[in-house]
């Protein structure tokens, strides 16, 4: 039996040392040391002997047994090393090395048309003022003069969030960025002219809606600010985002909660050949909501309305990004589609202003 074992021992011991992948060096140890393995066949012999003997044996075979696993034990920490350092030589990067030009990326036309708003009304002496995606019930709706039973807060329109506790209203994702300019009056005292950009959410999906969507609202209030700042205010951002001189636009009566004459903003244009131009024609198209803010949304955002008013606007960035640069579909903004990136996405370092162009 010792013979048996000391040519077992250098037989495992060479293959070991011979070996060059990790996959033959754990069918090695299978072989040796597994269940149906030589050393442990082996073992199991153990029984057959004297006593003495099987303590002498035992003893030698346990020896044998910790050479086997620690020769291979080291074996496989030198495959390991020398694996990694071929991947390593393999899959060098040098990252000093300029970008290729497939990888260069564009500008998204939401980001785009986002940037150029908000170049023209920082000219106009506009700030942005930005707030979170998740807000509470009241700054959403409450603070807005949006009653409890107005359809806007349905389930279907909204997206709730759930409750932190049994007490409170549960949170939702933005329906509109009103939120930011109500905190905006909370925080600070008129005059006040800023616009809120960002990402707002509704329960709605269909050829013309995405359940995220991006929109640009403004707020003016000082003492004596009137519809006829909001009027040339308005005109002013549609000429300078079209790029066309005396647009005519229809200010037609409607309603919002929150404003107090409300009315939705159209543009002439016309659709010819299967083009729209803006700017001509005797067609319509709607693209702001707007009015004067609603005495109530100015006392919940700590405003006194005896002495201040002011007017307030909205509009879907998306829409006038497709309006502008021809974008036939719009569940294709968010569709990550890299042909469709490229062929509708702007260059990175062409930032708009209104001294460079606005665009391209
Ligand atoms: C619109 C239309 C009309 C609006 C009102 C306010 C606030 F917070 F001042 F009350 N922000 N935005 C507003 C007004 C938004 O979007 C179609």
């Amino acid at each position: 039996m010792q013979d048996q074992i000391n040519t077992i021992r250098d037989d495992v011991l060479a293959q070991v040392e011979g070996v060059s992948d990790l996959k033959s060096l754990d069918d090695i140890r299978v072989a040796a040391l597994g269940k149906k393995g030589q050393i442990t066949g082996l073992m199991k012999q153990l029984g057959g002997l004297d006593p003495d003997q099987r303590r002498e044996v035992g003893q030698e075979l346990n020896r044998v047994k910790d050479a086997v696993q620690a020769a291979i034990d080291a074996r496989k920490s030198d495959l390991e090393r020398a694996e990694l350092n071929r991947r390593l030589e393999v899959e060098r990067v040098d990252v000093s090395l300029p970008p290729r030009p497939e990888m260069q990326g564009s500008v998204h036309p939401v980001s785009q048309v986002m940037d150029e708003i908000v170049a023209i009304f920082c000219e106009m002496g506009f700030s942005v003022a930005e707030g979170p995606d998740i807000e509470g019930d009241w700054l959403n709706f409450g603070a807005l003069n949006i009653p409890d039973e107005h359809p806007a807060r349905q389930e279907h329109d909204t997206f709730y969030l759930p409750a932190q506790s049994d007490d409170e209203a549960r949170p939702v994702l933005r329906t509109h960025t009103s939120p930011v300019q109500v905190r905006h009056m909370l925080s600070s005292q008129p005059p006040i002219r800023i616009i809120a950009p960002g990402r707002t959410y509704r329960s709605d999906s269909d050829m013309t809606h995405t359940p995220m969507f991006h929109q640009v609202e403004g707020l003016v209030i000082d003492e004596t600010t009137h519809m006829g700042h909001l009027k040339g205010c308005l005109r002013d951002f549609v000429e300078a985002f079209f790029q066309v001189d005396n647009v005519p636009m229809r200010f037609r009566p409607s309603y919002f909660p929150f404003t107090a004459p409300s009315m939705e903003i159209d543009i002439g244009c016309s659709f010819r050949d299967g083009e729209l131009k803006i700017g001509e024609g005797d067609d319509w198209l709607e693209i702001l909501g707007s009015g004067m803010v609603h005495p109530n949304v100015l006392r919940n955002g700590g405003i006194d309305p005896d002495k201040y008013q002011g007017f307030a606007f909205g509009m879907g960035i998306d829409r006038v990004a497709m309006l502008k640069y021809g974008i036939p579909d719009l569940r294709s903004f968010f569709d990550s589609d890299l042909r469709w990136l490229r062929h509708y996405g702007f260059r990175a370092l062409d930032v708009p202003t209104l001294y460079g162009g606005l665009a391209r």
